[in-house]
């Protein structure tokens, strides 16, 4: 594949040191706008040279993005943490009847609107474990309770994985659940619990959650059911390179079949707490790598986020020079990654995301979930 934007060169003293790296002929293809192999992929991730793998990102992102970098009004609900699936990554579940497991409801959900009012959240993103005891009406219930409450509000939730598991308990079709789900207020889905797309990986670390091929054959019938969703990659545990790369071209190909997909998030793993406890996780050269790779193999997705609750702050705003062009927003409630032991603040205000964008030199921009522009700063 090859796209139409005008080749972009870069000065002379860069593609010297690119040139230096081993990296000049994919160079050559970025700069024409040529699709990246496998192969490429890999060598991207072997580089060492970040400044090299940088500024070949950068091409990407500043060509389809300039130098915008989007934020969102955002809060985060966890509606449940009950879940069977024991995915030996997660340190947020608990199994049914196990101390500490809950359930949100409307009495709930209004509190934690009440409680933050004053930051004129746009968006709201709920997820949790899959737990086996809520019936299909607790989804759709929960959808319009949220809806009376804050009718103007746009709710992105559930992952694939609760998806198929309301296709299961509601005994209607996968193209009429999600008719039911968007009639009672579901606007998109965000994209955790593909994990990584890689067989050996499923087996490994999620066996009793779908797999990667239910994963992407049910992301594609939310596509053409008029959802638009993200997709992540949770990378630093047992995964080897190949895999990622493997998981980054599946995601493509579907892109090229759906048109989808928002935006890719690379999700750094946090080891505490979890059965993969002995697990060092991710460095920061690592989690700079996976921007920039995502930004150079991933030709047909619009934006690439800097999750800055999994990356640092910090990490976030370096990575708007290494392919990101988004991070995220306010958050305000994390749970999931805090409780497997990030140390990374559970929300931000605005007026901080402003400040890292701009020292980052970059335009500030506040969107909506589907990235119509609220306001360029
Ligand atoms: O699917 C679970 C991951 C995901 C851990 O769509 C962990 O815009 C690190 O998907 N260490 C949920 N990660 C979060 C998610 C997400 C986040 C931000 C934005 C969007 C979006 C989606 O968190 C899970 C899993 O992949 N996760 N445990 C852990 N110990």
């Amino acid at each position: 594949m090859t796209t139409t934007a005008a080749p972009v060169k870069l000065p002379r003293h860069i593609e010297s040191q690119v040139e230096r790296s081993g990296l000049g002929d994919i160079y050559a293809k970025v700069a024409e706008g040529v699709r990246l192999s496998a192969e490429d992929g890999i060598r991207l991730f072997e580089a060492s040279d970040i400044l090299s793998l940088g500024a070949l990102a950068n091409i990407v992102r500043e060509r389809k993005n300039g130098d915008y970098t989007y934020f969102n009004r955002n809060l985060r609900i966890d509606y449940t943490n009950i879940c069977n699936k024991q995915c030996l990554f997660c340190a947020f579940d608990r199994l049914p009847g196990e101390i500490g497991g809950y359930v949100l409801g409307e009495k709930e959900i209004a509190e934690r609107f009440a409680r933050y009012d004053a930051y004129k959240i746009t968006e709201v993103h709920m997820v949790g474990g899959i737990n086996p005891k809520l019936p299909f009406s607790y989804y759709t219930d929960l959808l319009r309770s949220v809806k009376r409450l804050r009718p103007d509000i746009h709710i992105k939730a559930f992952t694939m994985v609760e998806i198929a598991q309301m296709i299961r308990i509601s005994k209607m079709s996968a193209e009429d659940t999600i008719a039911a789900l968007k009639e009672a207020g579901l606007g998109s889905c965000p994209g955790g619990g593909a994990e990584v797309l890689v067989d050996r990986v499923h087996k490994e670390l999620f066996r009793l959650k779908i797999g990667p091929k239910q994963w992407i054959d049910l992301q594609k019938i939310v596509h053409q059911c008029g959802l638009k969703t993200t997709a992540t990659m949770l990378y630093g545990h047992i995964e080897t390179l190949p895999e990622r790369i493997e998981h980054l071209v599946r995601l493509r190909e579907l892109q090229d079949e759906t048109g989808g997909f928002q935006t890719f998030i690379p999700l750094a793993f946090h080891p505490r707490n979890t059965e993969l406890s002995h697990l060092a996780g991710p460095t920061g050269m690592d989690d700079i790598k996976n921007i920039a790779v995502a930004r150079l193999m991933l030709d047909n997705f619009d934006h690439i986020k800097a999750y800055w609750i999994m990356m640092s702050p910090a990490l976030s705003q370096m990575s708007l020079w290494f392919g990101a062009d988004d991070i995220d927003g306010t958050v305000l409630e994390e749970t999931i990654v805090h409780e497997a032991g990030a140390t990374t603040p559970t929300g931000l205000t605005v007026e901080t995301l402003l400040r890292t964008i701009r020292e980052a030199g970059r335009t500030p921009v506040e969107r909506d979930t589907v990235y119509n522009i609220l306001q360029v700063f």
